[in-house]
C-alpha cells in the first residue's frame, strides 16, 4: 500500500525531528519493510530514514524495538569512549516519539520508527572488488565483537526458528503438500535439488544442538547492502538490525558470503552471470577474520566455508517456499520473481560446490 506525502508527514511529525520537512520519498531495496528518506530544508539539520515495520513478519514490534535500542545504545557507549569516532554515523541512532517511545502506531495500526539518515554513504547489492568485500567483512566482524558483551537478559528471539534449516524444510514440505497455487508441479527440479542436499545442510544446526559451537549474538541479515560504506568505500555503519538475536556465527558469515561473492544479482534472470568469485570470498573472509579470529573456536572456523553454502541454500529454499505458497512473505516485482530468486541462489550454491576445497583452504589461510 502506497503512503501519501500527507500521511507520511503526519507520521513523521510524531517524532522529535529537528528542521522543516522538504520531501519524503521511498528509499532502498529491502524485501520486508517500507523505507522513506525524509529530507529537511535546513542544511545543518539531519535528514532521516522513516520506516514502516512489517508487522506481519515481525509480530512483536515492542520486543524488536527493545532489542534494537539495547544494541544501538551499547555500541554507542563503546564508540563514545573511542577518540575520533563519530557515533551519529557509525551506529544507527533512533529518534524517539514526542512521548519518548522508540516507535509509533498510526491510526491504521501500522508501526513506524525513525533513524538519523547517515549521509554521503554507499551500499552495494553487487560487490565488484576484494577491497570492498574486505570492508564488509571487517564491519560485520567488528559488529559481532562489539555486541558480544551486551549486558542484561538475552535478546528476544524476534522470529523463532529463523535460521533453523530443519524447520524451513518442514515448512517447505507442508507447503508443497498444501500446494495452494498449484505451483508444486512447476518446481520439481528445484525440489529435487533441495532434498538431495538436506542432510549436509543440517550440519551446522546439529553442531549447535550438540553444543559443539556456541550460541552468540548475531545480526542474522548480513546482506552486503546492510553495511554502509563511506565515499572512499571504507566501512562506516552496520544497519538493518531487525533480526539481531541469538544465533551461530555461521549464519552471519554465510549470508555475507552469499551476497558479497556473487558476480550476479540475488535474483539474476541470467544464470550465466551468477558465480561465486573466490577473490571476493578471500576479501570478505580476511576482513571478517581480522576482527573475529581471536574469539572464534576451532570448530566454528572449521565450518565457516560450509556456511557459505548453507545460506544460498536456505534463502533459496525460503524464496522457493514463498513461491509455492503464493508470494506472501517477500515483496515481489513480477509473478515468478521468487522462483527466479530461488534459481539464482541455487546456481550460486552450485558454483560454491565446485570451489569448496579452495574456500576451505582460504578460511584456513586467514584464521
Ligand atoms: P530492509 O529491512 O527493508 O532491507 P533497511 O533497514 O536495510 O531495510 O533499509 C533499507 C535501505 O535504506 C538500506 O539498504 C540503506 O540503503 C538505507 N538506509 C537504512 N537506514 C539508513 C540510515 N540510517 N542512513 C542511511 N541509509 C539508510
Ligand atoms: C530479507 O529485509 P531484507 O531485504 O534486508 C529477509 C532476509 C533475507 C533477505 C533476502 C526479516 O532481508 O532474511 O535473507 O530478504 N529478512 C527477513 O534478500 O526475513
Ligand atoms: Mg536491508
Amino acid at each position: 500500500m502506497a503512503h501519501s506525502f500527507s500521511d507520511l508527514s503526519r507520521v513523521a511529525s510524531g517524532f522529535r525531528l529537528t528542521g522543516t520537512i522538504q520531501s519524503i520519498l521511498p528509499y532502498g531495496s529491502g524485501h520486508i519493510n517500507d523505507s522513506y528518506q525524509v529530507i529537511t530544508v535546513e542544511p545543518d539539520c539531519y535528514d532521516y530514514i522513516l520506516q514502516r515495520i512489517n508487522h506481519r513478519v515481525f509480530p512483536d514490534v515492542p520486543a524488536l524495538m527493545d532489542n534494537i535500542s539495547r544494541v544501538t545504545s551499547h555500541i554507542r557507549n563503546k564508540l563514545e569512549a573511542i577518540p575520533g569516532t563519530d557515533p551519529d554515523r557509525e551506529v544507527l541512532t533512533l529518534i524517539p516519539t514526542h512521548e519518548g517511545k522508540s516507535y509509533l502506531i498510526d491510526q491504521d495500526g501500522n508501526y513506524w520508527r525513525v533513524y538519523i539518515f547517515i549521509s554521503d554513504t554507499r551500499s552495494y547489492d553487487i560487490v565488484d572488488s576484494p577491497e570492498k568485500a574486505y570492508e564488509g567483512g571487517r564491519m560485520f566482524g567488528r559488529f559481532q565483537a562489539m555486541i558480544a558483551d551486551l549486558p542484561g537478559a538475552p535478546l528476544k528471539e524476534i522470529i523463532p526458528n529463523f535460521h533453523n534449516i530443519e524447520w524451513r524444510l518442514d515448512i517447505f514440505r507442508s507447503t508443497l503438500e498444501r500446494n495452494p497455487k498449484n505451483r508444486a508441479g512447476d518446481v520439481k527440479k528445484e525440489t529435487a535439488f533441495v532434498l538431495e542436499r538436506a542432510h549436509e545442510m543440517g550440519t551446522i544446526l546439529r553442531l549447535g544442538q550438540d553444543r559443539k559451537i556456541p550460541l552468540r549474538i548475531t545480526h542474522n541479515d548480513t546482506k552486503f547492502n546492510n553495511v554502509l560504506l563511506n565515499q572512499q568505500d571504507k566501512g562506516l555503519c552496520v544497519i538493518d538490525l531487525d533480526t539481531v538475536m541469538p544465533g551461530y556465527v555461521h549464519y552471519d558469515f554465510g549470508d555475507s558470503i552469499r551476497t558479497s561473492t556473487n558476480t550476479g544479482a540475488e535474483d539474476d534472470p541470467d544464470l550465466s552471470r551468477v558465480e561465486m568469485d573466490i577473490r571476493l570470498f578471500e576479501g570478505y573472509t580476511s576482513g571478517f577474520l581480522d576482527e573475529t579470529r581471536s574469539t572464534l573456536t576451532g570448530t566454528e572456523i572449521d565450518y565457516l566455508a560450509l556456511s557459505g553454502k548453507l545460506l544460498p541454500y536456505m534463502i533459496g529454499l525460503r524464496f522457493l517456499t514463498d513461491y509455492v505458497d503464493g508470494d506472501n512473505y517477500f515483496k515481489i516485482k513480477h509473478e515468478h520473481h521468487n522462483l527466479q530468486r530461488a534459481r539464482a541462489q541455487f546456481k550460486l550454491l552450485q558454483s560454491m560446490e565446485r570451489q569448496f576445497e579452495e574456500m576451505k583452504r582460504m578460511v584456513m589461510r586467514y584464521s
